[in-house]
């Protein structure tokens, strides 16, 4: 059995600074005189810098000024500095863009009770995504006795962390500085162990503003944080082996792995020693690469296309490498008779499954389960398989072609394949795709090359989670590119405002079809099972007259706004100049008029049941 060490992400995780150039931001004047712990919240800012935590995404707010000047004066607003931003879910939601690269996480301060409410659906995201993120909070004094009238009584609730604890992996409200150091400690180890995701430290307002009695007798924070990486025991490693083995038609679904580039070697060897197909998926980031002859088909939203789901259907031996929704890839492919292949999964998510949320999805059977993560699990397979060694042989991938854009209407497809005419050989990161996305478009070979979707279904995730992948990738000379739905980008575009200020160059394309039009095809398909008039599902759905100028919206927050696009041909020139403008340094958003309208295999699955009764 290999002993697994941890894996590192492909570019190095800015875990001990903030991005040289960002650091030149927001300097606060310097105190005069002794700079030593002298308040309760100094202790908490204290740790945070000594687990070495880069930044902080905030929005501002009373319950939590003891904090706030700890950062800013007593750490001199750096490791963590802060950033800014105009909305607490826009806060959190970078916050996971930030993880989905680099794997750890970053903190996140939210006012009280209010804060955190705004903040709950990229916290919901971020726990269904298993995203690490550091939730700081607070509350008005827990000491009735210590509260100002009105505004502390309502900044108070009993059991504030139960808004949030039903999707995060932990919270703790501490009653003591001791307390504090300990409770981010633990919350920091929490959210960065596998299955990862959010977690919530409350800090009474009256703790972090009373002074220190004492200093507290220094720690060695490393002892607090010890690795949790973990091996499947050799027995089951065998088991899994010896089916992989001798199995003539396998297949494997790669769903929740790291960005590791080490890790994604793995995976292709074993993938080609077993001569097996892979089907991967767009809810999840890169996971292999999309155009590998053993990639089966084009990587699907919701449900399994139609060449994975043969794959499938004709597989003897199935092994799931964290697949989110394995039982629901097995029901759209057998309907309710669960596979005759043998099934090996490899998932430690059950470790953190509760009674509240679903997002664990239906129960999977499993004839071999590898209780550990993929990461950890694909190099003691590889071995037991005889493939340990096998280099990748990446020649065999084919070069796509793009298609020609359409002559008349510009439809989505559009939009993608003159980006990707416009990004021509750079390396590039999508950072988020809009609803609207066709897998097949666009071919990942690098982990980098997709992060994933926001993961809980929460609209208003993209413009956040862009600028937080575009943070951790500032400097690493890729493009960071987040195509969003206009719904999604009106909903959290502020988080330009935020990528601005801090000088972190991405590139915004919304696919704009004034509409949220994902729930026209709903409003469709329930007119048809009612033979009611489909003519009326854009009614509460179409976002025009007026249709919002999102260029103008752009520009508003200093960014570099481009079009609106109306015409095909106008695409690859614009695209162009709004890569110019990021390479330069500069925040660009690019509004494309998209008809509305997703792709034949998703519209058909979103109507499929409807035809006879229309
Ligand atoms: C927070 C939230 N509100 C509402 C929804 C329901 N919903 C799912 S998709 C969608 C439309 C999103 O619109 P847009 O981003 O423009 O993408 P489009 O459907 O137009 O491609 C909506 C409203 C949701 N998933 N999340
Ligand atoms: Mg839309």
């Amino acid at each position: 059995m290999t002993s697994a060490t941890p894996k590192a992400a492909t570019v190095a995780p800015a875990t001990t600074a903030a991005h040289p150039s960002m650091r030149e931001l927001d300097r606060p004047v310097k105190l005069t005189g002794a700079n030593a712990p002298g308040w309760g919240s100094d202790v908490v800012a204290e740790t945070l810098r000594a687990l070495e935590i880069p930044y902080i995404a905030l929005n501002p707010g009373a319950s939590y000024r003891g904090l706030h000047d700890s950062i800013v004066n007593f750490l001199g607003n750096e490791t963590p500095q802060m950033l800014l931003c105009l909305h607490e879910e826009v806060a959190v939601s970078i916050a996971q863009g930030y993880a989905k690269v680099t794997g750890k996480a970053m903190a996140a301060a939210v006012h009280s009770n209010v804060g955190l409410f705004h903040a709950t659906m990229a916290i919901f995201n971020a726990w269904c995504d298993r995203t690490p993120v550091l939730i700081l909070g607070a509350t008005g004094p827990v000491d009735a006795n210590k509260r100002r009238p009105w505004i502390d009584w309502i900044h108070t609730a009993a059991d504030q962390g139960a808004i949030i604890r039903n999707y995060s992996k932990w919270d703790d409200q501490p009653a003591s500085p001791a307390a504090a150091r300990e409770s981010i400690l633990r919350a920091h180890w929490i959210a960065n162990t596998a299955p990862m995701g959010p977690v919530y430290v409350n800090l009474d307002a009256e703790m972090q503003e009373n002074k220190l009695p004492e200093p507290l007798p220094p720690i060695d924070v490393s002892r607090f944080n010890p690795p949790t990486v973990t091996a499947a025991s050799p027995e089951l490693v065998q088991a899994a082996a010896s089916l992989l083995k001798t199995a003539k038609k396998p297949v494997i679904l790669m769903g929740r792995v790291s960005r590791s580039i080490e890790g994604w070697n793995e995976r292709v060897a074993l993938a080609e020693t077993l001569d097996a197909k892979v089907i991967t998926e767009l809810k999840l980031g890169a996971a292999f690469p999309t155009d590998h002859p053993l990639h089966a088909g084009a990587p699907g939203g919701t449900a399994l296309g139609p060449d994975a789901q043969e794959a499938v259907r004709n597989a003897d031996v199935i092994l799931s490498l964290d697949w989110v929704d394995l039982a629901g890839a097995f029901k759209g492919t057998f309907g309710d008779v669960p596979p005759q292949a043998k099934v090996i999964v490899v998932s430690n998510d059950f470790r953190i499954h509760n009674g509240w949320s679903m997002d664990y999805q239906s129960l999977p059977p499993a004839d071999v389960l590898l209780p550990v993560t993929p990461d950890e699990a694909v190099p003691d397979l590889l071995k037991a398989v005889g493939g340990a060694g096998n280099a990748p042989k990446l020649a065999t991938v084919k070069k796509a072609e793009i298609p020609p854009l359409s002559a008349d209407k510009l439809v989505v497809n559009d939009l993608v394949r003159a980006l990707k005419t416009a990004v021509g050989d750079r390396d590039v990161t999508l950072a988020h795709i809009s609803l609207s996305w066709d897998g097949a478009t666009w071919p990942f070979r690098h982990p980098l090359d997709y992060v994933g979707s926001e993961g809980g279904g929460g609209v208003g995730g993209g413009p956040g989670n862009t600028v937080g992948t575009a943070l951790a990738l500032k400097g690493s000379g890729r493009l960071v590119i987040g195509v969003c739905g206009d719904g999604d980008f009106m909903m959290a575009n502020t988080a330009v405002w935020t990528a601005v200020h801090y000088k972190i160059p991405t590139l915004i394309v919304v696919a704009n079809n004034r509409s949220f039009f994902n729930d026209e095809l709903h409003q469709e398909r329930v007119a048809r099972i009612r033979s009611r008039p489909v003519e009326n599902r854009w009614i509460g759905q179409r976002i025009s007259e007026p249709d919002i100028d999102i260029a103008a919206l752009a520009r508003s927050q200093g960014a570099q706004g481009f079009g609106p696009v109306t015409k095909s041909g106008d695409l690859v020139a614009t695209f162009a100049k709004a890569i110019a403008a990021v390479e330069a340094g500069h925040v660009a958003v690019v509004d494309v008029r998209v008809e509305p309208g997703y792709s034949a295999v998703a519209t058909a699955a979103m109507l499929r049941g409807t035809e006879k009764k229309s």
